[in-house]
């Protein structure tokens, strides 16, 4: 397969300014007709070459006249006609064949319904089109459906709709803003609607559609809510207005991944979408809020402002994704937003950043763009634009955001068009800063401070260094933003002087491999909090001592710092042990600190439950080398026994405590009680002492909600035996018809670290209820198993890596961009001890040799054996 390469943009030779579609919808027998006005961009005689998969076609005429085989070809990936005028009319006609597209992508069915997903190359499975970013069209759609599919909906104004013969109805969608065709979408079918409206900032009322499964209309409104919380919050944070008299959303049981952008309609996965207390953790509330508000951000990021080519994704993703962090933040409180979105960081893109699949945040060439909506396009990018606040301030921030918008809406444009308009708005030169861009891999930083008593001056030195990547031998020193603060030994903020100001905080920017840096007016022997709300995305290492750490816990007003101080003490803690170096006099030490830190009133309890976690197990892994999943498996459990026995007192009283007696609210305030109720229970389950079985089991039973309901099966999956046995029976029982919480009764298993829990998740794929078509399922339990189950899908029988290896190349059979998704976890083989790095390397090598293989699968399993 030929890779595609950033050096080798050229603009589109044909551009289409006005497309005219028509649907006659039938689930086998698609019939897509298009109309379109092309023109030649340029001077040229390029003969015209539209993408065109899988497509049976029936016509091409080009200004009336049909074209005979000769005048054009078509072959398995284009449509080409040598010979076109510079402006003229492109009829063409296709069969396409809905329901039997289980790859999702293009026109597809699920649950009897007819959906669309085109990012990013799907619209080429619906009709003849130069299908790419930078060529904007105007949409005219209609629709012709059978009337059993009642609602007939596509993007942006409803023109007109009736009756047809024969049980049949149509709709004709306008869509007035020019746009390209990965943000096209189609919907037909029977569905429930929740209707709302909002009025925006300048007066206008735009009404508000969720479409959902029969039944399910009153599952939608925290989804709602959170959209009008969303359009609201984007006035007044960034000045945007939406901009059609419409916003629809449609949830769609059957999806690859989380939702979708399509201008006016947003297509979602239902589990996204869809929550009430009875069924929706809080997690997942959580989770629709700020991807219901990722989607509505991209109106702006994203679809009035496109991307030029698929290289410039986090252009709109990594900015969306900082919007709808930062929106997140405004809901739920900084410190706990800030935490959350480190931990994922860290587990995923840290992971990616370390192993062979590392690549930019723009990369430079890729064979499928599918397997690029990777955690580093999305998290990294949004740290870039992080940074690049931090660094500019935001004010300046701000004024470049409104600079982007009007000089580039209506466009699509690249990342240097973006950052130039910060330049513009800061008057500083950023080009040292685009590197962040074009350099894979997460740099090291190392801070060593000396405080001088006599002097009161404290100097930093600082150095930074990233390891080499795939293709990156050689890596450059980056502007890394470092915010520093300072504490005294008893715990109280000191003020300190940088040039001349009297600061609390202060940035330091490291911009060469090596800078040292002096605070002066330091009255007293400091402790240094740096790298404050993980100002930059690296890996820090002090010189400070374990002592300081235990200041920060107890007191850095930084929240940010004071969890991340006692994730680095447990981390320590734990990595020694798996070495063999137990060291049980810290441990008990640790164990009081987090005892202290659980009784601060004042803190906020979704802050406590965070506290109380230990660091993940991939985590951990990251930090050892070669990782032992085994080792730290073991490792982390006896910490967790140590802090449980410790804290024994103090978790029962949380767990009783904390019991709501209200009624649920799902905002953040009762989140965290739960959080922290249900983290003291999974806590105390790693007591070796005292069996808390009917404690986990009476919180199960009494759950009055999800969140809870999943909290006590979790702490009896640690248990284990007749107890956990019963509650997952119960469990199924209780909830065999509502498929949300089937997906999460087959995760719980798939997450169970004990001995046998790897023969009981290969005997979940022939249970009746495992849909093995359904993304949603086979995440719950595939992906589950083999990213949050290391215990056991390290497994030194290799049987783990051949459970994944078999899934993947089984999927990849109808749905490669699902498959390919699932080859991640075997790309941190060289990572692993030997034994187990070999085993993982012969999957990815059966995984890559075998015939017939996606492009999607090839790249990646490639890429992964390096
Ligand atoms: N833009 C979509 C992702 C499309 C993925 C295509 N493989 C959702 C989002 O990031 O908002
Ligand atoms: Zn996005």
């Amino acid at each position: 397969p030929q890779a595609i390469r950033l050096s080798d943009y050229r603009p589109p030779a044909f551009l289409v300014d006005e497309v005219f579609l028509t649907f006659d919808l039938q689930p086998n027998t698609t019939r897509v007709k298009a109309k379109l006005s092309v023109r030649r961009n340029g001077d040229h005689a390029e003969p015209l070459r539209f993408n065109g998969e899988r497509l049976k076609p029936v016509s091409v005429a080009v200004d009336g006249r049909a074209l005979a085989e000769g005048e054009r070809t078509i072959d398995a990936e284009w449509l080409t006609i040598p010979d076109v005028p510079d402006a003229f009319t492109l009829e063409t006609e296709v069969e396409i064949d809905p329901e039997n597209n289980k790859a999702l992508e293009g026109l597809y069915m699920s649950g009897g319904r007819f959906c669309t997903q085109c990012e990013a190359e799907g619209f080429r499975k619906i009709t003849f089109w130069p299908d790419r970013p930078d060529v904007l069209s105007r949409f005219t759609v209609r629709i012709e459906a059978d009337k059993a599919f009642g609602r007939l909906l596509s993007n942006g104004n409803l023109m007109e709709s009736g009756d047809l013969p024969g049980g049949r109805h149509y709709a004709v969608w306008n869509d007035p803003f020019p746009k390209p065709s990965y943000l096209f979408a189609l919907v037909a079918g029977e569905l429930d609607v929740l209707e709302d409206s909002l009025v925006t900032m300048s007066g206008r009322t735009v009404e508000l559609k969720i479409y959902v499964d029969p039944g399910m209309a009153p599952r939608a409104a925290y989804a709602m809510d959170a959209l009008k919380r969303s359009m609201t919050w984007d006035e007044q944070a960034f000045g945007r207005e939406y901009d059609l008299d419409l916003f629809m959303i449609v949830a769609v049981r059957d999806f690859n991944f989380g939702a979708m952008e399509n201008k006016g309609l947003n297509i979602f996965n239902s589990s996204l979408l869809l929550a009430d207390p009875a069924t929706a953790t809080d997690l997942d509330y959580e989770r629709i809020e700020s991807v219901v508000a990722h989607e509505y951000f991209h109106n702006w990021t994203g679809d009035r402002i496109t991307c030029r080519d698929w290289f410039q994704l986090c252009l709109k993703e990594g900015l969306t994704v900082f919007r709808d962090q930062s929106f997140s933040a405004d809901m739920r409180g900084e410190a706990v937003q800030r935490i959350k979105d480190v931990k994922a960081l860290r587990a995923r893109q840290f992971a990616e950043d370390q192993g062979p699949l590392a690549h930019p945040v723009r990369p430079s060439s890729y064979l499928k763009i599918d397997n690029f909506y990777t955690a580093t396009i999305y998290e990294k990018g949004a740290e870039i634009i992080r940074m690049l606040k931090t660094l500019i301030g935001p004010e300046a921030f701000r004024a470049g955001m409104d600079r982007y918008f009007e000089r580039w809406d209506g466009q699509a444009t690249t990342v240097e068009a973006f950052i130039n308009c910060f330049e513009d708005a800061s008057g500083r030169d950023l080009s040292d800063f685009f590197a962040w861009y074009e350099q894979a891999g997460t740099p090291r930083v190392s801070l060593a401070s000396r405080y001088d008593e006599a002097a009161r001056t404290l100097t930093l030195d600082l150095r930074q260094e990233t390891p080499p990547t795939p293709g990156q031998p050689q890596k450059k020193p980056l502007p890394i933003p470092v915010i520093v603060g300072l504490l005294d030994h008893e715990g109280r903020t000191q003020a300190f002087e940088r040039d001349g100001q009297a600061v609390d905080e202060t940035v330091v920017v490291l911009d060469a491999a090596q800078a040292t840096v002096t605070l002066t007016g330091v009255d007293r022997p400091p402790v240094v909090s740096a790298l404050r709300g993980f100002s930059a995305p690296v890996v820090l290492k002090t010189d400070a001592p374990a002592k300081d750490r235990y200041v920060l816990l107890a007191s850095d007003p930084d929240l940010f710092n004071r969890w991340e101080a006692g994730q680095g003490l447990a981390a320590e803690l734990i990595l020694a042990r798996a070495a063999g170096r137990a060291d049980e006099v810290n441990e008990e030490r640790y164990a009081e600190a987090v005892a202290r830190a659980l009784s601060d009133q004042a803190a906020d309890p979704a802050f406590k439950a965070l506290l109380l976690a230990l660091p993940s197990e991939p985590d951990l892994a990251l930090q050892m080398s070669p990782a032992d999943p085994a080792a730290i498996h073991e490792a982390r459990e006896a910490l967790r026994a140590r802090l449980s026995v410790h804290l024994e007192p103090e978790l029962r009283r949380l767990h009783t405590g904390l019991q709501d007696l209200g009624e649920f609210s799902p905002d953040a305030a009762g989140a965290g009680r739960r959080a922290l109720r249900n983290a003291a229970l999974e806590l105390l389950a790693a007591n070796p002492r005292h069996d808390i079985a009917d404690l986990a089991q009476g919180h199960f039973q009494a759950a009055g909600n999800m969140t809870d309901a999943m909290g006590g099966l979790s702490a009896l999956m640690q248990i284990g035996g007749a107890p956990f046995e019963q509650a997952l029976a119960d469990f199924y029982a209780r909830w065999k018809s509502e498929p949300l919480v089937v997906d999460k009764w087959f995760a719980i298993q798939a997450r169970d670290p004990s001995e046998g829990a790897l023969g009981r998740v290969l005997g979940l794929t022939a249970h009746p209820a495992f849909e093995g078509k359904n993304p949603n399922r086979l995440r719950a339990l595939v992906s589950t198993f083999a990213n949050f189950n290391p215990a056991r899908f390290h497994d030194p029988s290799g049987a783990g890596y051949r459970f994944l290896a078999d899934q993947i190349l089984a999927i990849d059979g109808f749905n490669p961009m699902t498959a390919a998704r699932l080859v991640d976890p075997l790309g941190g083989w060289r990572r692993y001890r030997p034994e187990l790095g070999a085993l993982m390397k012969a999957e990815l090598q059966r995984i890559a040799a075998k015939d017939g293989l996606s492009k999607n699968v090839y790249e990646l399993a490639t890429r992964a054996l390096g």
